[in-house]
């Protein structure tokens, strides 16, 4: 059966510069009005990564405490944080994200060469999330770099159980460099995974840079959620910068509505992936 669609917003992420990206948010008043606006739009998830006084990626916790009040003040969304950080950022300060209390968090299912760098998730790292999730409420995304890193979640689910609420919703990041590629038939194979992990299981997919709208094309053809925003991509098309976070979410938006799968209320994403109302 298919459902309408969960649309999350990744507004910041840790990569691009304010100097080089000047309409990326990244002060709190910045992020706040992004969210309001993606809100409107139809987003119903917005994935957070913050930056410091000179917009440098931070996971520092009163800045990220603060963030989520203000999110949760501001807007109805689902708030999210990234326990994925920075590549540079250590175990400790990713696994305290949590401590700042959000609705849910992301945890990556495995390591993965990044551009350049290395983002890495060692099994213990995964397990010490995955477990400090269930303890403490906060519902997880399962962010899948590579196709390997579904059986690493298949192994973490049968071996420490499933996340808090009970449902299992993973977001497929496709075309990294060093990840799987940003291709429909990457998505199907992906998507046939699922067959190997609980029943209901849901799926977001994101594509990075010019992998957007195949990946978005695909996803919301198999059934698939979104995710989409300047964490991801920052050329709305060739030539052309995106100019703010909206309209990437109004994109996803209209291809939703064109597949008769229309944008999910907050109300409803919380339904879908097991979260109490506020
Ligand atoms: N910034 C990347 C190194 C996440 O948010 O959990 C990791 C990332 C994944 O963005
Ligand atoms: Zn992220």
């Amino acid at each position: 059966m298919t459902t309408g669609t969960l649309i999350t917003v990744a507004p910041t992420g840790a990569e691009s510069a304010k100097a080089e990206v000047p309409a990326l948010p990244v002060t709190l008043d910045e992020l706040l009005l992004t969210a309001k606006e993606c809100e409107a739009l139809g987003a119903a998830v917005i994935h957070v990564h913050i930056r410091d006084d000179e917009a440098r990626p931070t996971l520092d916790q009163g800045r990220l405490r603060e963030t989520v009040a203000a999110l949760r003040e501001s807007t109805d969304l689902i708030v999210q944080l990234s326990s994925g950080g920075a590549v540079t950022d250590p175990e400790a300060a990713r696994l305290a994200v949590l401590d700042a209390g959000p609705d849910m968090a992301s945890c990556t299912m495995g390591t993965v060469n990044f551009g350049d760098d290395v983002f890495l998730n060692r099994w213990e790292f995964i397990v010490d999330l995955h477990t400090r999730m269930q303890e403490r409420g906060v519902v997880p995304e399962y962010e899948i770099f590579e196709l390997g890193h579904l059986t690493s979640l298949q192994r973490l689910l049968g071996k420490y159980g499933l996340p808090h609420g009970g449902h299992v919703h993973v977001d497929f990041v496709m075309g990294v460099p060093g990840g799987m590629p940003g291709t429909a038939a990457t998505l199907v194979a992906a998507q046939q995974m699922l067959r190997d992990l609980p029943a209901g299981t849901t799926f977001s997919a994101t594509g990075i840079g010019r992998s957007t709208i195949p990946v978005m094309l695909a996803s919301l053809s198999t059934g698939g959620h979104l995710r989409v925003g300047m964490e991801d991509t920052v050329t709305y098309a060739k030539g052309r910068p995106v100019e703010s976070n909206m309209q990437l979410v109004a994109r996803a938006v209209g291809f939703a509505q064109l597949a008769q799968r229309p944008p999910l209320t907050t109300a409803e994403a919380r339904g879908l992936l097991g979260l109490q109302e506020r």
